[in-house]
């Protein structure tokens, strides 16, 4: 009688050691779970349909005084990317940015990880193949300015030809110090899409911290007409701890 209780006694905890595993945040292999909070974008700026020329010509009017600033910034990604005011990017640096992989380079473009964050939205990362599961990585010092905000220009949005013919992230999968942190899934346009994504790294205030990541994978796509490559054109951080 003892041992058939023993025996139930172990069944019982080798089913709640089980269901204790699966409540992680992820498996060994990366699979996400339930508890991985997802995001939708809480501001979206959309490209503006003039070229660089045109935007430089507008910020010129704007510099001799013949127009109001406002026209310049409300030029969705434009007033976004080259509007050249303080941001968190005053103390906020990216130490290294890898890519799992890129696509090779062609016609005289390169397709690097570098492209998806250097303020530059003609510039782009795109994957060799479908992109499913390749992922960007940044790395940060210790006492860099902490992340509240990430800002993500989806697919080749130079032209609307360009973007329609490359895949587009429609999920991403952001993790935090190798762990999955939150969902970011992404509308289908020619934008600039930001996600509030509290609070992440450790702040000027901590002595000796140690680097800390952020990795985006790429976990769905919407396909391209033409091309399987997934485009992303650039990433804006915003946060705290700068001024
Ligand atoms: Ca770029």
């Amino acid at each position: 009688m003892k041992k058939i209780f023993t025996l139930i006694l172990l069944a019982g905890t080798l089913v709640s050691f089980q269901m204790a595993s699966q409540r992680g945040h992820c498996s060994q292999t990366g699979e996400l779970t339930a508890d991985v909070q997802r995001l939708r974008p809480v501001a979206i700026d959309t490209m503006a349909n003039i070229s660089m020329t045109e935007y430089k010509h507008i910020v010129e009017l704007a510099d001799k005084g013949e127009i109001e600033y406002d026209s310049v910034y409300s030029l969705g990604v434009y007033g976004a990317l080259y509007d050249d005011g303080c941001s968190w990017y005053c103390g906020g640096v990216v130490d290294t940015l890898t890519a799992s992989g890129c696509l090779a380079s062609q016609g005289g473009f390169t397709y690097g990880a570098m492209n998806a964050h250097d303020f530059d939205h003609e510039s782009v990362w795109a994957t060799d193949g479908n992109g499913i599961g390749q992922y960007l990585t940044f790395t940060f010092a210790g006492n860099n300015p902490r992340i509240t905000s990430v800002a993500i220009l989806n697919g080749h949005v130079k032209s609307e030809k360009a973007w329609r013919d490359n895949s587009r992230v429609k999920t991403l999968l952001m993790y935090y110090n190798d762990k999955p942190y939150r969902l970011l899934e992404l509308e289908d346009s020619r934008s600039l899409q930001y996600f509030d994504v509290d609070t992440v790294g450790y702040g000027p205030d901590v002595e000796n911290a140690p680097k800390w990541t952020l990795k985006f994978e790429i976990k769905e796509v919407y396909p391209g007409a033409k091309y399987q490559d997934c485009v992303i054109a650039d990433f804006i951080f915003d946060g705290i701890d700068v001024h």
